[in-house]
């Protein structure tokens, strides 16, 4: 029988709220949650009397964090890209994988043909197993379209995520993520022609929660996406950016000067650009599997984004070329091994600073007032989140106050 006010007991929380401990810790603590929102957070002897009649749940000492969110990911796509890998490895050349219909362009084909059925379909097991490691909000991009037929497909079958799973999805248009070989060398008409009409056509069906870009010598260039995001802002769009992954275009200078709610990547970001960010709030997310697929080895400019106040989110940008993972725990994991994070700014990074990068100020932290989006953890200590490899201690997840 589902009870909408309901006290967890015997537990520690990462409240992940700033102050004088580390992960915002309290010890033998007591949440309680009426409906889908934390009534009340705070040590057990201080539980104020209005809670104590709630229907109480004794987790054994477990640690409770706010939900994991995935805020940037591409996991709504047509096919996989195995065999390719396969080639490569094999020692094909770039070229011999581009002959045989690979790349990008392959993933464009396989969506092109998939019906928005057969994409939920394929992506589900992906979300399935972000949503096992504690994931309850997931951001997903269209972009492998790249005509408005499939660009609005794809946005459909993300929003179809929340009705098949609890979870909560929010969009982000990418039209401008590659140039479609029916307009190659003619990108700034696929950015007319396609992309603006595009991100129309999807906001006027409620489709599009953000705009993005991929802004890369291989992709578009600064002034094309300043078009896209004109748009965006006409039409009240939040915008974010792949910014500065593989070179530096100023793409995430760019993107502060539209008060981006993130810039993405950005492995050969300079100190200009981070100070740019500092100063529109943008936040850094960082997506070390696509680093780590790539064996990229510029490393995103983490001292100076600490230097300057900028806060660092961390995402699994499952995508079938760059990073086919759907781990956030992994992506915690290598956030500090190849990065040098912190555990405490990897699980800051899945939490709140992913829900600012989302603009959601209802998640992210174990507060009174939230929603009630909870982990809830095998382990005694939360830097074991980032340090184990390939384990998965997550004992339940709360979805708007229900546990699932
Ligand atoms: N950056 C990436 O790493 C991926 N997209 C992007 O904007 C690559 C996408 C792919 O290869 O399918
Ligand atoms: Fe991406």
């Amino acid at each position: 029988m589902p009870s909408s006010e309901r006290l967890l007991t015997d537990v520690h929380v990462a409240t992940m709220e700033t102050g004088e401990t580390p992960y915002g810790m309290i010890e033998e603590a007591v949440v309680a949650l009426s409906q889908d929102r934390i009534a009340w957070v705070g040590p057990r002897d201080g539980l104020p009397a209005e809670y104590s009649g709630f229907t109480a749940t004794s987790l054994g000492g477990r640690l409770v964090t706010p939900a994991l969110i995935d805020c940037h990911t591409h996991i709504v796509h047509g096919g996989d890209r195995a065999v390719e890998f396969e080639m490569r490895l094999n020692g094909a050349s770039y070229e011999e994988v581009a002959r045989a219909g690979g790349g990008i362009v392959s993933t464009v084909t396989a969506t092109r043909t998939a019906t928005e059925a057969e994409l939920l379909e394929t992506a589900l097991p992906r979300v399935d197993a972000l949503l096992a490691e504690g994931v309850t909000v997931l951001e997903v991009k269209s972009g492998y379209g790249l005509d408005t037929e499939t660009e609005l497909r794809m946005l459909r079958a993300a929003r179809a995520i929340a009705d098949a799973r609890p979870v909560r999805v929010k969009t982000s248009f990418l039209g401008a993520h590659a140039v479609p070989g029916e307009y190659a060398g003619r990108d700034d008409a696929y950015i007319d022609e396609v992309c603006i009409p595009a991100l129309r056509a999807a906001h006027a069906e409620g489709l599009v929660d953000a705009v993005d870009g991929f802004c890369e010598g291989i992709a578009f260039q600064p002034e094309q996406i300043a078009r896209v995001f004109d748009v965006a802002r006409e039409l009240g769009l939040p915008v974010k950016l792949h910014a500065e992954q593989l070179s530096n275009l100023g793409g995430a200078k760019l993107a502060a000067r539209y008060d981006a709610l993130s810039a993405d990547h950005i492995e050969y970001l300079d100190e200009d650009g981070v100070a740019a960010m500092a100063a529109a709030g943008t936040v850094a997310v960082i997506l070390p599997g696509a680093f780590y697929t790539l064996r990229e080895t510029q490393r995103p400019p983490i001292d100076s984004l600490r230097a300057h106040d900028v806060p660092m989110a961390l995402a699994s940008d499952c995508n079938p070329g760059s990073s086919p993972m759907t781990s956030l725990l992994l992506t915690m994991n290598m956030g500090c091994t190849l990065f040098r994070m912190t555990p405490e700014e990897a699980l800051r990074g899945v939490t709140t600073h992913a829900a600012r990068a989302l603009g959601l100020p209802d998640c992210g932290t174990v507060a009174a007032g939230m929603r009630a989006d909870l982990a809830i953890w095998d382990v005694t200590h939360p830097a074991e989140l980032a340090y184990r490899i390939g384990f998965n201690p997550l004992h339940s997840r709360y979805f708007a106050g229900e546990p699932c």
